[in-house]
């Protein structure tokens, strides 16, 4: 048994901080087509995908803060974004800061969503590893104030129905820990795809700046191979304003083989047929969660330390 699905990633080089969000839009629908023309299915853009990455600047006046985020989705700037993918009948993950009215007062979350091919919204992440620091560190070249400008995700990790097989999000850090990937395979995610703004200078934490690219990939392989799933990783990638973001974005397959790899540091695609079929594989052999895991030995996991 097979079941094939073309899955494309679209790296974005990187966006100024004065590019408007309908500029941006339009290098995204180029690699839509572009995708379009190589016959993928889905595609993946990066985190917080619409504009420059805010988080590295120290900002008091909340209307500057936010000015970049979203407080609908779609709306007037991205909904060519959404129109073309209809058109072309595609499925996209897209990250984005939201800035959302709830029961608790306003938020702000590090978000991502699915979108189907009809252009409808079938599911929404929001950051849940928030990583960087919330006080102002004037002494480094650049900030990392997640921690600051955001909220914890409250949705959690989930799973959708999405393009023949089943999805989960995560966002940048997320890939980092392997409690990501896990909490979606165990809802039966084949896919997770993610998004990710990586410094591969990290001011307050340089000790593995020479490792960037290695961890990248060592904790999406690892996790793709111990989930049995294909992760898809998209970077905003290249100069960014005075920051150099990490590219290597790729697909992997639940081998943890690299099976497509962007080549560039700027807007590309690249494409990878995947058959999610072989996620069962691995699934009904080594890593049966049913028959082999031994939960009773995991607490400590999910006590706060
Ligand atoms: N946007 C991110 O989450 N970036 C982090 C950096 C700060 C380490 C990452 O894990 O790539």
């Amino acid at each position: 048994m097979a079941r094939f699905i073309n899955i494309a990633g679209a790296q974005l080089g990187g966006i100024a901080r004065d590019e408007s969000r309908r500029h941006v839009v339009e290098r995204m629908i180029a690699l839509l087509n572009d995708a379009h023309k190589r016959g993928a299915e889905v595609v993946v853009f990066p985190e917080l995908a619409l504009t420059s990455f805010f988080p590295r600047w120290w900002m008091t006046d909340q209307a500057e803060i936010d000015a970049f985020f979203e407080t609908e989705m779609p709306n007037p700037a991205t909904q060519p974004l959404f129109d073309a993918a209809k058109r072309l009948g595609i499925g996209f993950y897209l990250g984005y800061a939201e800035l959302a009215q709830e029961a608790g007062g306003t938020k702000h979350y590090n978000t991502a969503i699915l979108v189907d091919k009809t252009g409808a919204i079938v599911g929404k992440y929001r950051k849940v590893h928030l990583p960087g620091h919330a006080d102002h560190r004037p002494h480094m070249p650049y900030q990392h104030l997640e921690k600051h400008y955001f909220d914890v995700g409250d949705i959690g990790f989930g799973s959708w129905d999405f393009a023949g097989g089943k999805f989960g999000m995560a966002i940048c850090n997320d890939r980092r820990w392997p409690e990501t990937y896990r909490v979606m395979a165990l809802q039966g995610a084949e896919v997770v795809v993610l998004g990710y703004n990586t410094p591969t200078h990290i001011p307050w934490e340089p000790v593995y700046d020479h490792l960037s690219a290695f961890h990248n990939h060592l904790v999406m392989q690892a996790s793709a191979y111990q989930n049995s799933m294909y992760v898809v990783g998209v970077a905003k990638a290249g100069k960014e304003e005075g920051s150099n973001l990490l590219a290597g974005s790729c697909i992997v397959a639940p081998s943890g083989e690299i099976i497509a790899m962007a080549s560039t540091a700027g807007d590309e695609v690249f494409v990878a047929k995947c058959d999610l079929d072989i996620c069962l594989y691995n699934r009904k052999a080594m890593f049966n969660f049913a028959e082999h895991r031994q939960v009773h030995h995991y607490k400590k996991i999910t006590d706060r330390m």
